[in-house]
């Protein structure tokens, strides 16, 4: 018995990694979705960070095409990690090329995905630190809600601004989107970003009276943007 909780413990603590990422298969109609296993979905703007995420996520350079090669872009693409679980890399949207009224779209297969798709656990929806979202990326957001669709926001690109700025670029994202700056979650692809600190965190000391419980302090505060990403899939998928 004893033995029992001492695993369920160490389980519990077992830090979720992601070991294995291979590229499945790619849709471009309803009946190519796949079925079998849980899927997280990035979605975003062309260009915003969706591939660069899903590479650096899972330490592959080039699991996901970045824009220098737009031809899979149009696609649903599927990657299957740790035989366990899917990312799908949904099509950006964003103007469309061919229209010529200066609308912007997104595309009938990202609608199908996101309302047919059986097995979705939750979208991230990436917006650009730096930029306003866009009616669109509102309108996405929007859509994710109507339709009960659990979502996190991930704020990308975050090491194209100062350090010291993240947080207030985070807190103007999060006014824009209705949200609370703790549901954004600031992410650099080049480099790793640490998420929020106390803010009397440096100053305090065990002996400082009141001061920040520092197990928290590290299991919470000092993530940086991927730990706390396979935090989030760690509860999503029960591990
Ligand atoms: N500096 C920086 N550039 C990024 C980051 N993420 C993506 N990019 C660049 O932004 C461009 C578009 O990225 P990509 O992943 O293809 O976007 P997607 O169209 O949403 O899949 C590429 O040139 C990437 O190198 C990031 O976190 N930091
Ligand atoms: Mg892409």
């Amino acid at each position: 018995m004893l033995g029992l909780i001492c695993y369920n413990f160490k389980c519990m603590n077992k830090k979720f990694n992601i070991i294995t990422a291979d590229y499945k298969t790619s849709a471009v109609k309803q009946e190519q979705f796949l079925t079998d296993l849980p899927e997280f979905a990035f979605v975003g703007r062309s260009n915003v960070g969706k591939s660069s995420l899903i590479n650096s996520l899972t330490n592959k350079k080039r699991l996901a095409r970045t824009s220098i090669t737009p031809g899979l872009t149009k696609m649903v693409n599927y990657f299957i990690i740790n035989n366990n679980f899917y990312f799908v890399d949904l099509p950006g949207y964003g103007f469309s090329r061919t229209g010529k009224a200066n609308r912007e779209l997104w595309s009938d297969l990202i609608e199908k995905y996101l309302m047919l798709s059986k097995q979705l656990r939750l979208v991230f929806l990436l917006l650009d630190i730096r930029h306003t979202p866009s009616e669109l990326d509102l309108n996405m957001l929007k859509f994710l809600y109507l339709n009960n669709i659990p979502l996190k926001v991930i704020a990308t690109k975050s090491d194209k601004v100062a350090k010291s700025k993240i947080k207030h670029y985070c807190q103007e994202l999060a006014k824009k989107l209705f949200v609370g700056v703790e549901d954004i979650i600031p992410y650099s692809a080049e480099k790793p970003v640490a998420v929020r600190k106390f803010p009397n965190a440096k100053q305090a000391t065990d002996k400082t009276p009141n001061a920040p419980n520092k197990t928290m302090d590290k299991t919470m505060q000092n993530m940086n943007g991927k730990e706390k990403i396979l935090d989030i899939l760690k509860n999503f998928l029960n591990l």
